[in-house]
């Protein structure tokens, strides 16, 4: 095997390959995932939304943030970059998203769908720029329901919550790459970046120099799995132009969306059931009107 738990096309459905290496490393690489066309409409979106770049605050949904419809600018930390929340509400690639099948089924069954339920906890593009990065985040110490990391050896997993990232840009040594510390999911122990500031997420420094972590290369159109448990977050992108990606978390109904985002109607209306019950787990409920 390469150096990376990476699934070939023909792989996909191999059900066995994929539990063994996820539970073993807490990622696998779909490769060719996502088809050309896709990516590239994706692209193009991402071409006609960059100028909100030199913008993008971390409001994290509140005042000051600027919307593109039902899309909204936003930056978790300044140096990550943008991230255009809400993403799929940006057209019917995004929403083709929400069930791919190239990983659906996949999810469905770590997150054990037919008792927890299945809803996105958030939808983004993101655009990162030279110098940008992200901090080592997360490990298997801390006890957070969404990154719960459970396979108790009988076919019954729970799993809290499973990013989902698709590359729109080659992603190789230079480029930002997203960082893991392989197994990292099952540590007791806090990283030492993260026990020293005595915080999950770290920030002022880029992941990719921390200790373990090793960098996730990928081609356009590869998908990289992986549980939110484990240790991440990015190297420093020091090539020039940008690494753009797309990142879909999923997780059990209870845990829901993590902006609140309201569905709009007209994306609610172009859903498909199967999609609908992801986006919208658990639609309000109110007594009839009172005349
Ligand atoms: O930007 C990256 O490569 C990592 C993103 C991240 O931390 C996440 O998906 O939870
Ligand atoms: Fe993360």
């Amino acid at each position: 095997m390469s150096e990376d738990p990476i699934i070939r096309p023909e792989d996909r459905e191999d059900e066995r390959l994929i539990d063994y290496l996820f539970e073993l490393y807490g990622y696998v690489i779909l490769q060719q995932a996502v088809a050309p066309a896709d990516t590239a409409q994706m692209n193009q979106w991402a071409d006609a939304h960059q100028h909100f770049m030199e913008t993008a605050r971390p409001t994290r949904g509140h005042e000051d943030s600027q919307w593109i419809g039902h899309v909204e600018t936003h930056t978790y930390s300044g140096p990550d970059g943008i991230n255009f929340q809400n993403i799929v509400e940006a057209g019917p690639v995004f929403e083709r998203h929400i069930d791919h099948p190239c990983w659906i089924g996949h999810i469905r069954r770590f997150i054990d769908t037919p008792r927890n339920g299945l809803s996105l906890h958030e939808t983004l593009l993101n655009i990162r720029g030279q110098g940008g990065y992200i901090g080592i985040h997360s490990g298997g110490h801390l006890s957070i329901p969404y990154m719960s990391f459970r396979q108790p050896n009988t076919g019954a997993w729970m799993v809290g919550q499973i990013n989902v990232i698709t590359a729109l840009t080659d992603i190789g040594p230079g480029d930002g790459a997203t960082t893991v510390i392989r197994g990292s999911h099952k540590a007791a122990l806090p990283h030492p970046k993260l026990a020293e500031a005595d915080v999950v997420y770290r920030s002022d420094e880029a992941a990719g120099i921390a200790v373990g972590m090793q960098e996730l290369h990928m081609s356009k159109g590869d998908v990289l799995l992986f549980t939110d448990a484990i240790t991440h977050g990015s190297a420093q992108r020091t090539n020039p132009g940008q690494r753009r990606m797309v990142l879909y978390r999923y997780s059990p109904r209870w845990i829901r969306t993590r902006f609140n985002y309201e569905p709009s109607a007209r994306l609610l209306a172009s859903l498909s059931d199967t999609q609908r019950t992801i986006i919208h787990p658990i639609p309000a409920r109110r007594p009839p009107e009172i005349v």
